[in-house]
Order: structure tokens, then C-alpha cells, then sequence
């Protein structure tokens, strides 16, 4: 069969990613030089590697496991951990930048990074011995590892202090039981940081390694969003996990509540770069489309969707930009990143959908990459703490008051 236009479009579009950044109240001028070449790097990176391929992928549902190594090439991985331990030795808006390009290549790439940085490598970094230090983080850092992070349990969502999966001491090891859900890179992972209930109750954090006896990590299906992404299960049958694996210190919520508090920021730096894509390619259309003799751009209410646009992404920008000064003196607080990853990903999800409507029928294929950052954020807006999970983390911060006892 010939080439549809569809397919001849995705085609042109593979070999020059047309992709200019926009920024409206010059906060480049607020970035240090080397977040200005990260930044560059990246932004460079991905049109090369991820804009030619990804709406491909996207659309088989495949994850392009082979960026895996470019990714840690460009320093994606723990950007702002330090180099002896496979970090980038960066600062927290380093890291922000990266992410905010990652994402405007696509979510589930940022996802591979995020989870590999900040679910993975961080807790080996922050908690793990110094033996699970070496073992483990160069290995990461490189990409040689994947790693992936399990929370998340059928039953226990946004609540993971109800989480039922547990370990029993059984003298040089524990035995571990139970099942996560919805978990990022688990089918590809080399190792796993689980979270699980010891016999006491307390929440301790592990790393479980593929070929350990009883442990499986099915694929989920079915997914319309992050389809570049590779999701699945973990499941536990009295899986003997050596007491040297099991983070030595942190017991509590508080263990994978910090690593998702690392994440959470890096979502709201990613989010930008998905916004900007969407109004970068509708402000493009409403300068080339004519309707009723002139370009839809000259329409009023064209207008006032992509100034609302540019209104919205640079309001995130700035409050991504202190989030991270904050960040980089220690002083970001988990209610703060909070609000930045609700109202980052919320903007970025709207944007979609108004840049959506300004592509006309066009922009529901995948000639232009609105439905597929639009479904992506779909995810993005429930993952890592859903958007009324966060509201509710602000709520109980301004009143002091807590919804969720
Ligand atoms: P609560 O009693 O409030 O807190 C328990 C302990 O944790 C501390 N804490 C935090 N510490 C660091 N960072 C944070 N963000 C923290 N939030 C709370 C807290 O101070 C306390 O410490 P301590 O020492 O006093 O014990 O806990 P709770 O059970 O009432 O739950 C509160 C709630 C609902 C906010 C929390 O459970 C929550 O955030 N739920 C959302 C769950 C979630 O975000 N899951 C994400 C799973 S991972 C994922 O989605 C990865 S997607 C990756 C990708 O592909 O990019
Ligand atoms: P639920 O918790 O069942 O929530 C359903 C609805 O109820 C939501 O709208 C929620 O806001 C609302 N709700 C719940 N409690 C309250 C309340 N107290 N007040 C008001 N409303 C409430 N998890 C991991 O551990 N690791 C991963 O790598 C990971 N990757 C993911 C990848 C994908 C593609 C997806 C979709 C999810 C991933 N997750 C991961 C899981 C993710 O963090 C959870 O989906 C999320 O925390 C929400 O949990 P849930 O889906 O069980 O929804």
C-alpha cells in the first residue's frame, strides 16, 4: 500500500523537529551558564534521538528501550546527585531544565529518567549502605542498570501507608510477599527499590534484583497514555531478599515520601516542556492555517487561547525557577513542590487540550504531538501524587488541618 499523507507527514516530521522555545519573560537570564548548556544539550538530544521516533513508538505502544544509554550519556540520571556516586554533581535547576526538555520530547521519556534519578538512584544514595552505594549506583548512572521503584499497590494508591506487601525476618534474609501495581520500566528492571511492611508494621525499603527466586514483573496493557512507557506489575512469592539489600536506616512513610518529593520536582519543571511543545506547534498552525481568507491566528479568540497559553507557561516557569532557588538552598518544602507539580501539570494538560482545538481535526492525529503529550499528561496528572492528592497537601498546609485522617 502507498504512503497515506498521514504517514508521509510523520515521515517529514521525523527528520526536522520544528520545535523553537518561547520565553516570554527572558528566564533564561535567571539561568547560570551551565544550566543554560544542559539545558542546550538536552534540547539538542532530543530532537535528534527522541523527536524522529517517538510518535512511532507512541503508536505501537513500544518503549524505545535504546535510549536508555543516551539518556545517562546526557547526564539524565540524578542530575543533581553527586558524581562519585553516578550523579551529574549538578543543582537542582540543572536538573529541572533537564526535565523540562525531556518532557517536551516526551513524557514517558522523562518518566525513564525520573524514576531511574529520583526513584531508584536517590534512596540508594540517601539511604542505602555504602556497600549498596557502590554496588549499585555507577551501574545506573551509566544506564547498564534499569532500575524501577514500587510504592503503588492494587489497593493502596494515593493511600501507601495501607500497603499490605510485607517482610518476614528469616535470619540472614527477609521473605518477601506481596504485589505493586502500575510500575514504571518494572517489565525492563534490573533491580527494584520496593517498599514493604516489616513484621513491627514499619515501612522499610529494599532492593530486590531480577533473577531473585519468586519474583515475576508482568507488563500492564491496554494503556492510551505515557505509550512510550513501558508499565507492569511486580509480584512477590516468598521472594528471599539478603538483609544486606534492605536500606539499613530509614523506616517509615517518610523514606519513599522524600524520593517522591525529588520526583514531584522534577514533574514540575517536565510539565513546562510538554506545555511548550503544544503552544510552540499551535502557534505555528495558527500562523500557517487560513479559514474565511486570513490565518486563524488573526482570529480574536485564537488569540486569546495562545496569549492565555504563553500567560500560563511562563507563571510555571517562574514558579518552577523559585522552586528550585529553594530547592538549591534546601529550603523547598514537600507542600511547596507540591503545589508546583499540580499546577504545572494541570497548566500543561489544559494547554493541550487548547492547543488541541486550535489544530482543528488535525490535531487529533499524530502528525502533530498535541494528543499524544495530551493523553501522556493524563497520567502524569494522577502519578506521583493525583492532582486533588496534591490540593489536599496544600489544604492541610495553609489550615493546618489534615484531610486524610
Ligand atoms: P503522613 O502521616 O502525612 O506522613 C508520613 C511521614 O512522611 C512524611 N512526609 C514526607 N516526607 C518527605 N516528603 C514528602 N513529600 C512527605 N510527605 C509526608 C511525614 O512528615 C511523616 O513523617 P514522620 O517522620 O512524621 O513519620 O502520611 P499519610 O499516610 O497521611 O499520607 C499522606 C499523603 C496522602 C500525602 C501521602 O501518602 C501521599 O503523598 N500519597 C500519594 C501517593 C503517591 O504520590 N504515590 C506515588 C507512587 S510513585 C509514582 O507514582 C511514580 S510515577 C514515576 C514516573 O513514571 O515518572
Ligand atoms: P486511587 O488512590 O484509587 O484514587 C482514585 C481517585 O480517588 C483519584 O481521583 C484520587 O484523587 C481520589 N482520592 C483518593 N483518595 C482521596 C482522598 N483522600 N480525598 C479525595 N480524593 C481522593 N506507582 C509506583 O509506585 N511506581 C511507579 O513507577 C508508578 N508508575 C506509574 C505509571 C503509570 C502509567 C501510572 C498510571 C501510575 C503509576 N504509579 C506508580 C501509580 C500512581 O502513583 C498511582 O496511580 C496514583 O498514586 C493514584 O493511585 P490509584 O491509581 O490507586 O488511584
Amino acid at each position: 500500500m502507498e504512503n497515506n499523507g498521514v504517514e508521509a507527514s510523520i515521515e517529514k516530521r521525523a527528520k526536522e523537529d520544528p520545535f523553537q522555545a518561547h520565553d516570554y519573560y527572558n528566564v533564561d537570564e535567571l539561568l547560570n551558564e551551565d544550566h543554560l548548556l544542559a539545558r542546550d544539550a538536552v534540547r539538542t538530544w532530543v530532537k535528534q534521538e527522541v523527536s524522529p521516533i517517538i510518535e512511532s513508538y507512541a503508536d505501537q505502544n513500544k518503549c524505545p528501550v535504546h535510549l536508555y544509554k543516551g539518556l545517562a550519556e546526557i547526564g539524565a540520571y540524578g542530575p543533581s546527585l553527586p558524581v562519585e556516586y553516578g550523579g551529574g554533581g549538578m543543582d537542582e535547576i540543572a536538573y529541572g531544565v533537564i526535565m523540562q526538555e525531556l518532557e517536551r520530547g516526551d513524557s514517558g521519556i522523562r518518566s525513564m529518567a525520573s524514576v531511574q534519578g529520583s526513584l531508584v538512584m536517590y534512596p540508594i544514595y540517601k539511604f542505602g549502605s555504602e556497600e549498596q552505594r557502590k554496588k549499585y549506583l555507577p551501574k545506573l548512572g551509566s544506564g547498564e542498570f534499569i532500575g524501577c521503584f514500587g510504592l503503588t499497590e492494587p489497593d493502596h494508591g494515593s493511600n501507601p501507608g495501607g500497603m499490605v506487601t510485607n517482610i518476614k525476618d528469616d535470619g540472614d534474609a527477609y521473605i518477601l510477599n506481596g504485589a505493586k501495581m502500575w510500575i514504571t520500566n518494572s517489565p525492563l528492571a534490573d533491580i527494584a527499590v520496593v517498599w514493604a511492611k516489616d513484621e513491627e508494621g514499619k515501612i522499610r525499603g529494599m532492593i530486590v534484583e531480577k533473577d531473585m527466586k519468586g519474583f515475576s514483573a508482568p507488563e500492564i496493557h491496554g494503556k492510551w497514555s505515557l505509550r512510550a512507557s513501558i508499565t507492569g506489575e511486580l509480584v512477590f512469592e516468598d521472594v528471599r531478599v539478603p538483609k544486606s539489600n534492605v536500606f539499613p536506616e530509614i523506616k517509615g512513610l517518610r523514606g519513599p515520601l522524600s524520593c517522591l518529593s525529588k520526583a514531584r520536582y522534577g514533574i514540575a519543571w517536565g510539565a513546562i516542556g510538554a506545555a511548550m511543545d503544544c503552544y510552540d506547534s499551535a502557534l505555528r498552525y495558527s500562523l500557517e492555517r487560513e479559514q474565511f481568507g486570513k490565518p486563524i491566528g488573526q482570529f480574536q479568540l485564537t488569540q486569546k487561547k495562545l496569549a492565555e497559553m504563553i500567560t500560563e507557561i511562563t507563571k510555571a516557569q517562574l514558579l518552577a525557577w523559585r522552586l528550585g532557588t529553594l530547592a538549591n538552598m534546601g529550603k523547598a518544602t514537600p507542600a511547596q513542590i507540591s503545589m508546583a507539580k499540580r499546577n504545572n501539570v494541570n497548566m500543561a494538560l489544559e494547554i493541550a487540550r487548547e492547543a488541541r482545538q486550535i489544530h482543528g481535526g488535525m490535531g487529533i492525529t499524530n502528525e502533530y504531538p498535541i494528543m499524544r503529550h495530551m493523553m501522556n499528561l493524563e497520567t502524569v496528572l494522577t502519578y506521583e501524587g493525583t492532582h486533588d492528592i496534591h490540593l489536599l497537601i496544600t489544604g492541610m498546609d495553609v489550615t493546618g488541618l489534615n484531610a486524610f485522617k
